[in-house]
């Protein structure tokens, strides 16, 4: 599904977006679980394993953030990622070997939609190499008017910014003061439901409040090539092997020379990357009022 050309330009800026991979039908499946999902959000009133709520959640008007692993509660969600017109984009970028680290479906609601402000991937999983990167399938028609994810091309291959807070803990952002030349530049991953960006773990992104009145509904999932180890740890072989996309079991990471800062001390405020920013002091986008 992608040229020559395209994987020249994924190297080249660590972002492309890939037009319409998932079929209407696929994507209608997908809706009608995912509005299940918000549904059922209405039996907790605090952020669970599977949610993450937007502030302002209620049992009547249930507001979700985040569905925050969605290959693990629902087949659907697991099935895209291991589909042969995904692993064909997948290897061209990363080579044979593929695991998937994790994903997280970013529900972003006409209106109050959350931002994310802007960081580097790698800061939350950096790994013995940096053959990893994130796919967001747009699960809506995605513009300017509803919040896209926006990424600098060409930050894959540079600084790894420093995601501290004051307080010498992780706080899952970077001073947007520092990175004013770049959030200039940023590109936004805009298209037709069903297309998919792919963008490099080292590229910064971020991306503002939704205040349109359509949703931007964004399913994120993280691959590394199989080779490269998250320096965090692995604390259960067995559950790490599971997520093998393609190719055998490695005993035998991949190093190389890549900038690494751990995310250590641990945020303040943990669960998902909303409530890691949320203790920051300075914010770069508007929040909902
Ligand atoms: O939802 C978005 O626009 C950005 C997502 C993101 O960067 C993240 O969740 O790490």
């Amino acid at each position: 599904m992608i040229t020559d050309k395209d994987v020249a330009a994924y190297q080249r800026d660590g972002v492309i977006v890939v037009p319409d991979v998932l079929s209407q039908d696929v994507l209608s499946d997908m809706r009608s679980v995912v509005a299940e999902f918000v549904a059922k959000s209405s039996a907790t009133l605090e952020h669970t394993d599977v949610y993450d709520l937007e502030p302002g959640h209620t049992a009547q008007s249930p507001r979700v953030r985040r569905i925050k692993a969605p290959h693990k509660v629902h087949p659907l969600f697991d099935d895209i990622v291991r589909s042969p017109a995904v692993l064909g984009i997948l290897q061209k970028l990363l080579g044979p070997g593929l695991r998937l680290y994790g994903s997280k479906l970013n529900m972003k609601s006409a209106q109050y939609g959350s931002p994310v402000e802007w960081h580097q991937d790698w800061a939350f999983y950096p790994h013995t190499n940096d053959d990893i990167l994130a796919i967001g399938v747009l699960l809506d028609d995605t513009d300017l008017t509803n919040g896209p994810m926006l990424v600098t091309p060409g930050t894959h291959t540079g600084t790894v910014w420093d995601h501290h807070g004051d307080d010498g803990r992780f706080a899952g952002l970077i001073d947007p003061d520092l990175i004013k030349p770049e959030i200039a530049r940023a590109v936004p991953c805009m298209g037709r439901a069903g297309s998919m960006s792919f963008h490099h773990v080292r590229a910064l992104h971020g991306s503002a409040l939704n205040t349109s009145n359509r949703s931007r509904n964004l399913l994120l999932y993280e691959v590394a090539a199989s080779d490269a180890w998250p320096l965090m740890g692995v604390k259960d072989f067995a559950e790490f092997d599971t997520r093998l996309l393609a190719g055998g079991s490695v005993v035998a990471p991949r190093m190389t020379a890549v900038p690494v800062r751990l995310p250590l001390p641990p945020a303040s405020r943990q669960g998902s990357i909303y409530e890691t920013q949320s203790a920051a002091k300075k914010s770069y986008f508007t929040r909902a009022a």
